[in-house]
């Protein structure tokens, strides 16, 4: 049946900031402290989603999550009202206060593994959010990200939405930044790559890894997806070390092509064959593969250039490449992005678009979306109010100009109204993207 790639981008959160949280994340570290800019980041994420829905792609929303999330903090044992637990954690255990502030949710490619109705067994479409359990302030995601895609797929005939994985460390899963689905077209059988960085028996790295072989077999099974179509590949530990904490800074990939640094897997060839024979009878794989003499992996990580979305543009033969605005600003990178369109591959374009404020966590454009393919039958019973159009986005640009704040200061996140902000701002946010009442817990207390 034919189906099309909604990406679903995730909003970016009152509470944006500069924590320095995700350790392993280089952008992360080297911005610790920063002044953030919540309304800038929020309105650059919307520009990106809206140029896209304008150009004829399909474009959907995730809403961010409630932040500061005091139930984190109870959990940790600070007890009394709101403000005192907020003010006491602040004081007793900054790090969890800051945790608590995470606006890492927008990161919607961290948000689930999808795999198309086309590839599953029973004919759904499967999501299963991720559980993050790597990194503390990520952790708290995974439940109200299954809320969220239970709201964006509400038909449990052809939707299975799956919760997080057990959030023991041999199930560490980071959704869809270590994933890649390949096809012919949306709507036939793909192939799906899932990438991990360690095994049950492997030591933990200096940086974290924060996949497991054990997470990716448990969803490829959950989603009922052919053993014959799957294929299991390794990160380069190498990679890791140098700052590639999600496959998705290495590479990524679309239709029928995978698009990668040569040094992305623990063993190139082996994929390469895996994908070659999974895909054996459907379609032909296409490998753009870049060497680390055209890009190192130090400008590969710094300018994110495979951190980019790839998409079949209307009417276009070719693919484009939805790249970062830092690919222009690294010489080398550029000069590979004009290399590749001249040549006659796959990739026939690139775009650099401006998301600098989630550019300065690790965030780039691909780590905004999560891609799910939907049918048509799909398409006409998933939340119309959660699909950006030119409503929408008016409605959306005017509620983050009301409620967000200009700058957030390291001392700002101390404030207790925030608290009381955010709640504000969400509970109108739940209307408007049609979530019910008792979406978030506040609402729910
Ligand atoms: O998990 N940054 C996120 C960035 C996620 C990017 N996603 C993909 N590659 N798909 C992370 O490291 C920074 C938070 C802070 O430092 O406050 C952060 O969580």
């Amino acid at each position: 049946m034919k189906a099309v790639e909604v990406n679903y981008d995730g909003l970016v959160g009152l509470t944006h900031n500069y924590a320095g949280l995700s350790h392993g994340n280089l952008a992360s570290a080297k911005n610790t402290g920063n002044v953030s800019k919540p309304k800038q980041g929020a309105l650059q994420g919307l520009i990106k989603m809206k140029w896209l829905a304008d150009a004829g792609l399909m474009q959907g929303v995730l809403p961010p999550h409630e932040r500061p999330f005091l139930p984190l903090l109870r959990g940790a044992g600070f007890s009394g009202s709101e403000s005192q637990v907020f003010e006491s954690a602040w004081k007793n255990a900054p790090d969890l206060a800051r945790a608590s502030l995470s606006s890492a949710a927008m990161w919607a490619a961290n948000a689930a593994t999808v795999s198309p109705s086309a590839d599953t067994k029973d004919n759904r479409l499967h999501l299963t959010a991720a559980n993050l359990s790597t990194m503390l302030h990520r952790s708290i995601e995974g439940e109200q990200t299954a809320k969220s895609l239970q709201k964006a797929f509400p038909d449990t005939v052809g939707f299975a939405v799956h919760q997080p994985l057990p959030a023991h460390t041999d199930f560490a899963d980071e959704g869809a930044a270590n994933h890649v689905r390949l096809c012919n077209d949306h709507g036939s059988q793909g192939v799906e790559l899932f990438v991990y960085g360690r095994d049950q028996n492997d030591i933990q790295l200096e940086f974290p890894a924060r996949q497991t072989l054990l997470s990716v077999q448990s969803i490829a099974r959950a989603h009922q997806l052919n053993p014959k179509h799957i294929v299991f590949a390794k990160q380069n530990p190498a990679v890791i070390a140098a700052g590639a904490f999600h496959n998705d800074v290495v590479c990524v990939g679309a239709l029928n092509c995978l698009f990668f640094h040569e040094q992305a897997f623990a063993d190139k060839k082996q994929v390469i064959n895996d994908i070659q024979k999974a895909a054996d009878g459907l379609f032909d794989p296409v490998f753009v593969e870049v060497s680390q003499e055209d890009v190192s992996i130090k400008d590969a990580i710094k300018s994110y250039l495979f951190n980019s979305m790839l998409v079949q543009w209307p009417n276009e033969d070719r693919l484009v490449l939805i790249a970062p605005e830092e690919c222009r600003k690294t010489p080398a990178v550029l000069r590979y992005c004009e290399k590749l369109i001249a040549s006659n591959g796959p990739i026939g374009r690139v775009e650099y678009v401006n998301v600098r404020q989630s550019m300065r966590n690790g965030g780039g454009p691909a780590c905004l979306r999560l891609r799910v393919v939907l049918n048509e039958d799909e398409l006409a019973v998933c939340n119309q109010k959660m699909l950006l159009d030119d409503d929408l986005f008016e409605q959306l640009s005017s509620w983050v100009n009301t409620h967000y704040r200009d700058e957030l200061h390291d001392k700002d996140l101390r404030d207790p109204a925030l608290i009381s902000e955010g709640r504000l701002a969400l509970d109108s946010l739940t209307k408007i993207l049609d979530l019910g009442s008792d979406f978030y817990q506040f609402q729910r207390n």
